[in-house]
């Protein structure tokens, strides 16, 4: 009876001291704190859209769509890291930038609150005055919690304005509408088109015909016309022979069974009608 008492003083006094060590008096809710709560398992979300080609120079509207699927309202930051070939049209939102190894990285930032299951569009323009793909870094968004979401990565294609003219930094990837294969337009397109591509290095374009022999049969697993012995399986040229071999071969096979077939049917025939 005295262990059971004293046993049940022990538990008294460490149920007492372990609420006073975390702040609480006895009798007291205990509440979650906010970070208590874990958003993780997919009730913030973040998207963008944006289009996937433009002309240079155009004016792209870029959107993030934040949504929440949460049921309590949400005190969030979004962050999206800008590209550094375009140029940001909206002066009304800041420019931030922090350096990375000396190297500045700018951005936008907004802070803002969402309703519970509620969603909200943060929207921006740029535009592109160079030519090529480029691509936008996940945006980020994250709540008081801690809670991140990101979106995925997305692209955009920049292409020319057609002129008739291929102009500078105008190519025959980007503006074919006006650079044709074959100019200089620092791009080695190595088309088989009759025309030496000066952007190419010797080798590349087999219009150049710059090749002597010994390059010709080294491997160099170009369809230069050459079978290079040293690279049978990888040489173009030697690959598409083997295959014209293959293809007679069978041929040739199948030619000779045809024939023995009716020689074979012929015989049988002259037999039966002796
Ligand atoms: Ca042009
Ligand atoms: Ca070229
Ligand atoms: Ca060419």
């Amino acid at each position: 009876m005295k262990f059971k008492l004293l046993l049940f003083l022990v538990v008294i006094f460490l149920s007492v001291h372990l609420v006073r060590s975390s702040n609480m008096s006895v009798g007291e809710t205990i509440v979650h704190q906010p970070s208590q709560v874990n958003l993780s398992d997919g009730h913030l979300f973040i998207t963008r859209v944006n289009p996937s080609e433009a002309y240079s120079g155009q004016e792209v509207e870029i959107k993030l769509i934040v949504n929440s699927t949460f049921n309590k309202p949400l005190q969030l930051t979004a962050t999206e890291v800008l590209i550094s070939d375009a140029v940001y049209l909206d002066k009304n939102i800041t420019l931030s930038t922090i350096n990375y190894d000396v190297i500045p990285v700018h951005y936008y930032i907004w802070h803002f609150s969402l309703e519970p299951h509620s969603s909200k569009t943060l929207t921006y323009h740029i535009k592109f005055n160079g030519l090529g793909t480029f691509s936008f870094s996940p945006a980020t968004v994250s709540d008081q919690f801690g809670d991140k979401a990101d979106s995925p990565a997305t692209y955009i294609t920049i292409k020319c304005q057609p002129n008739g003219q291929c102009e500078e930094d105008e190519n025959y990837l980007f503006c074919p509408e006006d650079c044709n294969t074959g100019e200089k337009d620092k791009i080695c397109d190595a088309a088989i088109d009759g025309k030496c591509d000066p952007d190419c290095e010797e080798g590349y374009d087999l219009d150049c015909n710059k090749l002597n022999d010994t390059q010709k049969q080294s491997c160099n697993m170009l369809r230069d016309g050459y079978c290079n012995q040293s690279c049978l399986n990888e040489d173009p040229d030697c690959v598409s022979q083997a295959k014209t071999q293959t293809n007679f071969l069978i041929i040739g096979i199948v030619i000779v069974v045809i024939i023995a077939l009716l020689f074979i049917a012929f015989y049988y025939k002259r037999k039966n009608n002796t």
